[in-house]
Parts: structure tokens; C-alpha cells; sequence
């Protein structure tokens, strides 16, 4: 067993609002959160690197198991490699919509009007792939476990959700399943589990979204 003595600092970046300003800014957040809409239709105008860079900064402060932080972000901007991507997910999404997927599944998916088609997957300027990974290398090559993988992932790809909408861009979480052809296309060893794919971008000009809602704070929320 190895000693550590953990460090302690002070918290001084906590802010505390008085409770004017805390309802404001909840229901600011609550009304922003509201704007967002996942979208499937991309312009192929370009985004900066840098807000990339920010929003997936923004990713990489979200907690995580042990503060292992056991994520991968690849962004994918290259037209070839986007286009083999798109190549790999329509082969998937083919045999999901034509058998592989339940009746009941795709009565579900019905009100979004998705099918096997996944044109955005080319037109948007970036593809993030996220990976999950089982565990980190050192530099000596030993392994690291990595704990509450798929939770901690999810939180940091909330984040960088919630970032992408905050700066203006629109995204998708795109789940192509199975997701292995991102590993070979991108290079990532097996241990790095894919599990999102987001596409980013500003929305076409004419894009469109689905009209479903959202349940209501009673619906999904009790108090005791
Ligand atoms: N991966 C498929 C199907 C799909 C599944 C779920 I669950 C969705 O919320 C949306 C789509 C596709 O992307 O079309």
C-alpha cells in the first residue's frame, strides 16, 4: 500500500449569490437549458478549434471517479476520416432499422423521424468522439483502474453539451450501435470504450427539429 497524505486548500473560488440573484441565475440556467434542441440538420460552416478547445476545457473540470477523469475526446475534423466514420455508422444503422432493432425500439424512435441515413455526419464542421477508458497507462506501462467509467463520462459529456449550447453551436449525441469501427478508424486502443459520438456545428439555415417536449417538473420529480 503506498502513503499519501492528501493536500488541502482553501475554496476560494466558491461564489455565493444572494437569493435575488440565485433564483435569477437558476431560472436563467433553467430558460437557456430550454433553447437547447438536439439537431440533425448541419450548415457546413466552419467552427474555431478554440471554442472547441474551451467547450471540451469546460468537459474536462466535470468530477469523476476518484478524479481519474477516464475520458478520451477525439475531435474529428478531416472530411476523409468524417467521411469513413459516416460510412461506418450508416453500415450499423442499416442493420439496426432493418432487423437488428425491436419493433418496440423503433415505434419509440418514431416521433424523431431518424432512420439509417446520417448525411450530418459529413456536413457538420466537427465530430467529437468520446471515449470511456477501463483503465489509465502510466508511462511505465502498468495499469490504473478507473471507477464509475460510464458515470463519469456521461457527467463530462453533459458538460461539454450544456458548453457547446452556452457558445451558440448546436449538437447531436449520436449513438451508432455497435460503436467498435471508432476505434479502428480513430486509433484508439480497445481498452478506450467508444461511447458518444456528438456532432457540433451551427444548424442549416432551414433546419428543422422534431416536435416533442419535455416532461414536466412534477412528472419526474418527487419531494420527501
Ligand atoms: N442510433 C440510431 C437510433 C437511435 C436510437 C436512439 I435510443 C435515439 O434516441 C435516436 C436514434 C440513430 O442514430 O438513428
Amino acid at each position: 500500500m503506498k502513503e499519501i497524505t492528501p493536500t488541502f486548500l482553501p475554496l476560494t473560488e466558491y461564489r455565493e449569490f444572494a437569493e435575488g440573484d440565485m433564483r435569477r441565475r437558476a431560472l436563467e440556467f433553467y430558460e437557456e437549458s430550454t433553447r437547447r434542441r438536439t439537431v440533425r440538420e448541419y450548415s457546413d460552416r466552419p467552427v474555431s478549434r478554440e471554442v472547441i478547445e474551451d467547450c471540451l476545457r469546460a468537459a474536462g473540470t466535470a468530477p469523476s471517479g476518484a478524479n481519474l477523469q477516464p475520458w478520451h475526446f477525439v475531435v474529428v475534423s478531416d472530411p476523409a476520416v468524417k467521411a469513413k466514420i459516416r460510412a461506418g455508422a450508416e453500415e450499423e444503422e442499416r442493420a439496426f432499422y432493418g432487423g437488428r432493432a425491436p419493433q418496440e425500439w423503433l415505434d419509440a424512435l418514431a416521433p424523431l423521424g431518424t432512420d439509417s441515413n446520417k448525411p450530418f455526419l459529413e456536413t457538420a464542421p466537427h465530430l467529437i468522439a468520446i471515449f470511456g477508458e477501463a483503465y489509465g497507462l502510466l508511462p511505465d506501462g502498468r495499469k490504473v483502474k478507473h471507477y464509475y467509467v460510464q458515470e463519469s463520462v456521461g457527467i463530462a459529456t453533459g458538460y461539454l453539451i450544456m458548453a457547446l449550447h452556452h457558445a451558440g453551436l448546436a449538437s447531436l449525441t449520436h449513438t451508432p450501435s455497435p460503436m467498435g469501427f471508432l476505434n479502428e478508424i480513430l486509433g484508439r486502443p480497445s481498452h478506450e470504450r467508444p461511447f458518444l459520438l456528438l456532432v457540433v456545428g451551427y444548424p442549416a439555415d432551414d433546419a428543422k427539429v422534431p416536435a416533442i417536449t419535455k416532461k414536466p417538473l412534477n412528472d419526474f420529480v418527487s419531494f420527501v
